[in-house]
């Protein structure tokens, strides 16, 4: 009669590794969400202003977890310029990265001209921001910056650089979600 009791312990305790080997695959999956990187793009070519083109960026909208590492990269194709003015000045620099700084073409930058603006990439509310230039002619710019996310929610970012239509430039893609403004969610 001890036999049977003998083998349901020697099952047990074969399950046991079993059981471990997945607390420990849960934990490294959850480790490999300490870093994510999106990637966007910016497309449309030409100066803007007057032209009736339209700025358009990829993947407008994604969503990360409080205190991971969060690398954006943004690859524009958009050689004209939309230097920024008055209170939007201030988005000249960079803003909220884990550095205080994003590479331009691999270049360790803190600022990007005025003049050579063409677009932000800003979430107001986590202080992120991250000046695109204006990328040389047919040809693209990498901008890549890297931020943690202290507080959760969703977050609308603008391009604070007046791309768009209308009089201001503020108009048209800059107020369309999915063009020059987008969401992201930060959750726990
Ligand atoms: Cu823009």
């Amino acid at each position: 009669m001890k036999h049977p009791l003998t083998k349901t312990a020697a099952l047990m305790l074969a399950a046991a590794p079993l059981v471990a080997i997945g607390a420990a695959n849960g934990a490294a999956s959850a480790a490999a969400r300490t870093h994510v990187t999106e990637v966007m793009q910016i497309l449309t070519t030409g100066t803007l202003k007057g032209s009736g083109q339209q700025p358009k960026i990829t993947n407008s909208s994604w969503t990360v977890k409080k205190g991971e590492s969060v690398t954006v990269k943004i690859v524009s194709f958009d050689d004209g310029t939309a230097p920024l003015m008055g209170q939007y000045m201030k988005y000249t620099k960079v803003m909220g990265t884990t550095n205080g700084k994003e590479t331009v073409a691999g270049r360790v930058v803190t600022n990007v001209s005025d003049i050579n603006v063409a677009h932000t990439f800003t979430i107001k509310a986590l202080g992120f921001n991250m000046p695109i230039p204006v990328a040389p002619t047919g040809k693209s710019v990498t901008v890549v910056a890297t931020f943690v996310a202290t507080k959760t929610g969703t977050f609308v970012w603008n391009c604070y650089a007046p791309c768009g239509t209308g009089t201001t430039g503020m108009k048209g893609a800059m107020s369309t979600m999915g063009w020059m403004t987008g969401k992201v969610k930060v959750i726990s």
